[in-house]
């Protein structure tokens, strides 16, 4: 049953009567907070409670715009169509209900207070609950095998993906840093969603977005590796905020894997004589010769 233990926590609302209808509203909402991408059930009672049948009634819901319907009942007498419910006749002393199941959008952020509304002639009663958005954000960070030299340019690919019960939601704040070491220039950074952004001067790409339970999260960052860098252990892992209790605020912070590349010293590539540059011209003409012709 609807009045059940789960929802003595929830809201009741019951309207004022009004003197001129005598009509009584109330909505109660459940479970409240609500995880986003769950659902979430609402009844709705109303009453006649005069001597007088009421000609042409209309009881409509309006669901808060970050929920879709579900299910819906029609109470006996009643023709409903979507959330709107008419009779001819609602008659005296008689009471009705209707249960509604709806689904929270699974991308509304925590901290979003749905509104849900029942309206029955000049009563309208309104039912606030509030979403919750728990994530639990981890993140990988990859390159190519090397060697790398000096001067070249590196391809670090990190990954965000959300292991949490709902979506991380693009809350205040950047969700991805990573800053770069001395020992590589940053180049330019690109991403499959979100908004990332290259800082050059501080060497540090910065990812702005939500993270979607059923996405992953691609951050491409490009660094040039700096003339005499080689030799050196080059070290780097992207560090991550999001919203571990899911009301909208980022509260916990985690970091990738490190990777660490030794890039070699430009010195360290022989030199070719001319007479090595023309050998090398010609067995790469043999090579591509072979295959053409096999
Ligand atoms: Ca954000
Ligand atoms: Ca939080």
């Amino acid at each position: 049953m609807f009045r059940s233990r789960c929802f003595h926590a929830l809201i009741l609302l019951v309207l004022s009567t009004s003197a001129a209808a005598q009509l009584s509203l109330s909505i109660v909402d459940g479970p409240d907070p609500v995880i986003s991408g769950a659902k979430i059930a609402y009844q709705v009672d109303f009453s006649n409670n005069t001597s007088t049948d009421v000609s042409n009634a209309t009881l409509n819901l309006a669901l808060d715009p970050n929920l879709f319907l579900a299910s819906f009942n029609a109470p006996p007498g009643w023709t409903c169509s979507s959330t709107t419910c008419t009779t001819p006749s609602f008659a005296a002393h008689t009471g009705f209900f209707i249960y509604i199941v709806a689904t929270v959008r699974p991308n509304t952020r925590g901290g979003t207070v749905l509104m849900t509304s029942a309206t029955l002639g000049d009563q309208t009663v309104t039912a606030t609950t509030n979403v919750l958005s728990p994530a639990l954000i981890r993140s990988a960070k990859t390159m190519l095998p090397g060697p790398y030299l000096e001067t070249q340019t590196v391809n670090y690919l990190i990954v965000l993906s959300d292991l949490g019960e709902a979506s991380q939601g693009d809350n205040p704040g950047d969700e991805m840093t990573d800053v770069l070491p001395s020992s590589l220039a940053l180049v330019g950074a690109t991403a499959n969603f979100g908004t990332v952004t290259a800082n050059l001067a501080p060497n540090t790409v910065t990812w702005n977005g939500s993270v979607s339970k059923s996405a992953v999260i691609a951050i491409n960052v490009f660094a040039t590796i700096k003339s005499g860098a080689g030799g050196t252990p080059t070290s780097n892992q992207a560090s991550f905020s999001y919203d571990a209790d899911g009301d909208g605020i980022n509260d916990t912070s985690g970091t990738s894997n490190i990777l660490t590349f030794t890039p070699l010293a430009a010195s360290t590539l022989p030199a070719l004589s001319i007479y090595g540059l023309f050998a090398l011209f010609v067995s790469l003409a043999l090579l591509a010769t072979y295959k053409m012709c096999g």
